[in-house]
């Protein structure tokens, strides 16, 4: 195939047309995303680190200190001094990789082949590729009628095949977080790895407990948690593609090493190859740049539109699905299906989204919706009621 260059303006301009066709959120009319525009320090800085590739960490170690570092923050965040992880590229590949952590562990030290993993049935749909590809069985935990989740389901299928639980800090459709304590107990009494995906939850349960607000312990400060994903490219406003994965001790990551010879660094134990530098220099500059007291506050700014969201939709009649624990609501209209208001609402250019369990409209209030979006929405949604 033969092509000719194009000047660079008609190449712009041509970005330009198709990035026009992107929804932005700034017009705060995206309410079902779980990221939100990063913030433009950490945008500024991860410019200035494109070129660095971790994946070869031997030629980029200032980089690679980087990382290093920002393990060490996210670590401290979450109750552990001495972490061992990786920057990846989101609560994906976290969530594989524990789950790899997991199953190569048992294999190791327990012997087992043919590994379980029981997890609850509100745990994100990442963990169906981890166990499709490792070719584990999936046990899925049911919640009641709060969806809180069944922890004497968990105790009764334990069994010795046994190779990880999983509980989750920050529920992908509801925002809820597990009983990690509790799980916690479970796992170390049994000798079972204990994965918590605070991939959502990571970045604002922590800030929010320091604000007063009644959470339940989630973190390595329990003993029987080995491993934690948290997204900064999520409330963490760094830019994506943002993870993290950050283990208790560091015979999880060894376990999960692969040689890389002729590489500058001999082992690999992450999914990725070629990484970029850049994930972490934006989230080490915006943790530092913002600090405990900036995160605080918009975690608590968060809280408030969520409340104020709450509050307004019980007044216009909509019907809540359970009561906000973090920055999601989910609710129903008492008449009209969810998928029939979506619908409405799209053609009103909100962009919603619809879980499915339960089956309810569920708004993420991320840092781009402020309050005059969430008063313009409930007057739509107070005129949907009205032509019912
Ligand atoms: N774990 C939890 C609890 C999650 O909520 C998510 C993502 C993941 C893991 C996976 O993270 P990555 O997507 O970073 O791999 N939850 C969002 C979701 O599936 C991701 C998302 C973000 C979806 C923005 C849409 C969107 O516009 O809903």
């Amino acid at each position: 195939m033969e092509y000719n260059p194009i000047a660079k303006e008609e190449i712009l301009k041509n970005l330009e047309n198709f990035q026009k066709k992107d929804y932005k959120y700034e017009d705060g009319r995206i309410l079902g995303s779980m990221c939100t525009s990063a913030h433009p320090f950490s945008k500024e800085v991860f410019n200035n680190f494109l070129d660095s590739n971790l994946g070869d960490s031997g030629l980029f170690k200032g980089t690679k200190a980087i990382e290093d570092e920002v393990i060490k923050s996210l670590g401290l965040l979450l109750s552990c001094k001495n972490p061992h992880g990786n920057i990846v590229t989101g609560g994906s590949e976290a969530n594989i990789m524990a789950l790899r952590a997991a199953r190569n562990y048992a294999r190791k030290y327990k012997n087992i082949t043919d590994g379980e993993v029981i997890l609850p049935k509100s745990a994100h749909f990442s963990f169906k590729k981890a166990i499709d590809l490792m070719d584990l069985k999936a046990i899925e935990a049911d919640t009641d009628d709060n969806f809180n989740l069944d922890i004497d389901f968990i105790k009764n299928n334990i069994s010795d095949k046994t190779i990880a639980i999983v509980g989750i800090a920050g529920t992908t459709e509801l925002g809820l977080i597990d009983p990690i304590s509790e799980l916690s107990k479970i796992a170390f009494e049994n000798d079972i790895y204990l994965h918590v995906d605070a991939a959502f939850g990571g970045f604002s349960i922590p800030f929010l407990k320091n604000c007063g607000y009644d959470l339940p312990e989630f973190d390595f400060s329990l003993k029987g948690v080995s491993s934690i994903t948290i997204d900064p490219h999520k409330m963490g406003l760094a830019p994506i593609p943002s993870g993290c994965i950050l283990f208790r001790k560091k015979e999880y990551l060894d376990v999960i090493a692969v040689d890389s010879p002729y590489l500058t660094t001999k082992k690999q134990s992450t999914l990725v190859g070629t990484r970029l530098g850049a994930s972490a220099a934006a989230t080490l500059a915006i943790m530092d740049y913002l600090g405990g007291e900036g995160y605080e506050k918009r975690a608590v700014e968060l809280m408030d539109n969520t409340n104020f969201l709450k509050e307004s939709l019980v007044n216009e009649g909509y019907i809540l699905t359970v009561e906000p624990q973090l920055n999601i609501v989910s609710f129903n209209h008492p008449k009209i299906g969810a998928d029939d208001l979506c619908s409405k609402l799209k053609k009103k250019g909100w962009m919603v989204s619809v879980s499915s369990y339960p089956i309810a409209i569920r708004i993420v209030l991320m840092n781009h919706i402020k309050k005059s979006h969430l008063e313009e929405l409930i007057v739509d949604l107070k005129e949907i009621n009205e032509n019912i």
